[in-house]
């Protein structure tokens, strides 16, 4: 099996964790290589229930777990989540999790800024889980991160936190919220680091001697396309690529790695947090896909703004995102409806267009063009195979293969690992 990288293509929570859970039992190693514990995992092994957010799901099949360069980490949270799975009956240590010594740190300096930034930002604000990701972000393009590597050198995080500390204590000041004590947030890092630093490694090196020995390798994706910092629905994303592309930057290794790109879809469409959304719905459709959907964030909790599935969104995941072909997951929603809709293009002012706007004003003013399919009226859920699924289930899947120009390669019927499709 070649590489496979495993990214969502809508705004997150389309069901990768059990993807990348299906596909982890033909890799040897799987690689988290963007976002940080703002993405919320959700796995069901032989009915146990796994929620991660910072470990690569592999970690549950016993596969090597490796957190790339391109992700942040909080360490407490990493270590809560190590703590959390040992109590459920798994053993993550150091040989089976690997962290690149270069990642960021996510600091709780981090999570006060995001929060006081939200609030002060009012009705613009952007619905962030709150975990510090883009703060955390912000100091790694600035050039001022706390990195895992600096957990090793007392003298370079002294100096390294006075720049930090000018910067945000400043920031804090002025937002009202609370500042931070340099020899507190020293005494933490160095409490920390005889805990995180047995897990640290060049971990370019290793994935290219896995290279080399033709291991295979799972790269998997958090949040999604449309909350990717460049291609999503700016400003209302994450502050990571989420495209397959940050597979290679995010981990270090050459881009032929990235391999096959597997997006994942939901057969309709949900966001958590703010920004447009053409395709949501108000009304008692919405509410019965929210309901028949359990659509409650992982992270926050938050209930789910739902929709129909919105193919001129998914099929520019597919471009800007290198998408060979599609996951869809939740199918088993959709049987309870006698009809179905798809977002099959766009009217802005009165015209038609073919793809999203990216000025904000305009993407509020996108109204949604629908297609509607006749319902199937019966149970998809658990089908294992095509000859379980009703014709109806089959023209719906075979039109959104048509709109979003890619196959739909796997198709998932329930939480469960195997109520998963190969699709011919
Ligand atoms: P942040 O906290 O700065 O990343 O939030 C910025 C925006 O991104 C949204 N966001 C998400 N939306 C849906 N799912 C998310 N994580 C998934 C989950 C996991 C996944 O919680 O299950 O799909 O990988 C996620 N993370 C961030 C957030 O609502 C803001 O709109
Ligand atoms: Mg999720």
């Amino acid at each position: 099996m070649p590489n496979v990288t495993v990214i969502g293509a809508q705004w997150g929570d389309e069901g990768k964790g059990k993807i990348v859970d299906w596909l982890s039992s033909r890799a040897d190693i799987v690689v988290r290589f963007q976002g940080g514990h703002n993405a919320g995992h959700t796995l069901v092994v032989d009915g146990k229930v796994y929620k991660l957010s910072l470990l690569p799901s592999g970690v549950v099949r016993g596969k090597l777990g490796v957190i790339g360069n391109g992700v942040v980490v909080d360490p407490h949270a990493l270590l809560a989540e190590i703590e959390l799975m040992r109590e459920q009956g798994l053993s993550v240590s150091p040989r089976n999790l690997r962290i690149a010594e270069n990642v960021p740190l996510i600091l709780p300096l981090h999570s006060a800024l995001d929060k006081a930034r939200e609030q002060a930002r009012g009705s613009h604000k952007i619905g962030t889980t709150g975990r510090g990701i883009g703060p955390a972000y912000e100091d790694k393009v600035a050039r001022r991160a706390i990195r895992l590597c600096d957990l090793a050198e007392p003298e370079t995080l002294d100096w390294k936190l006075d720049e930090l500390l000018l910067h945000h204590n400043t920031l804090l000041a002025g937002l009202g919220a609370e500042t931070f004590d340099k020899k507190t947030l020293t005494d933490s890092l160095l409490s920390l680091a005889p805990k995180l630093l047995p897990f640290m490694e060049p971990v370019w090196d290793l994935l290219d001697e896995a290279r080399k020995s033709r291991q295979r390798i799972l790269f998997e994706g958090a949040q999604a396309v449309m909350l990717d910092v460049d291609h999503g629905t700016y400003p209302y994303v994450t502050s990571s690529n989420t495209v397959a592309a940050t597979a290679a930057s995010g981990a270090g290794v050459r881009p032929s790695s990235v391999g096959f790109v597997l997006g994942i879809a939901k057969s309709y469409t949900t966001r958590v947090g703010e920004g447009p959304f053409p395709s949501e719905l108000h009304d008692e459709v919405g509410q019965k896909l929210g309901e028949r959907g359990k659509e409650f964030g992982t992270v926050t909790g938050r209930p789910r703004r739902c929709g129909w599935f919105d193919a001129v969104l998914v099929r520019r995941a597919v471009k800007v995102g290198g998408i060979a072909g599609l996951a869809l997951t939740k199918l088993d929603v959709l049987d309870a409806f006698d009809e179905i809709k798809i977002c099959s293009g766009y009217k802005l002012d009165g015209k038609s267009i073919t793809s999203f706007p990216s000025s904000p004003a305009a993407q509020r003013r996108v109204e949604p063009v629908y297609e509607v399919m006749k319902g199937w009226k019966s149970t998809t859920y658990g089908a294992k195979s095509w000859a379980d699924l009703p014709a109806e289930a089959i023209k719906y899947i075979r039109r959104i293969e048509e709109l979003v120009e890619v196959p739909v390669t796997l198709l998932s019927t329930s939480p469960e690992r195997d109520d998963t499709v190969l699709m011919s």
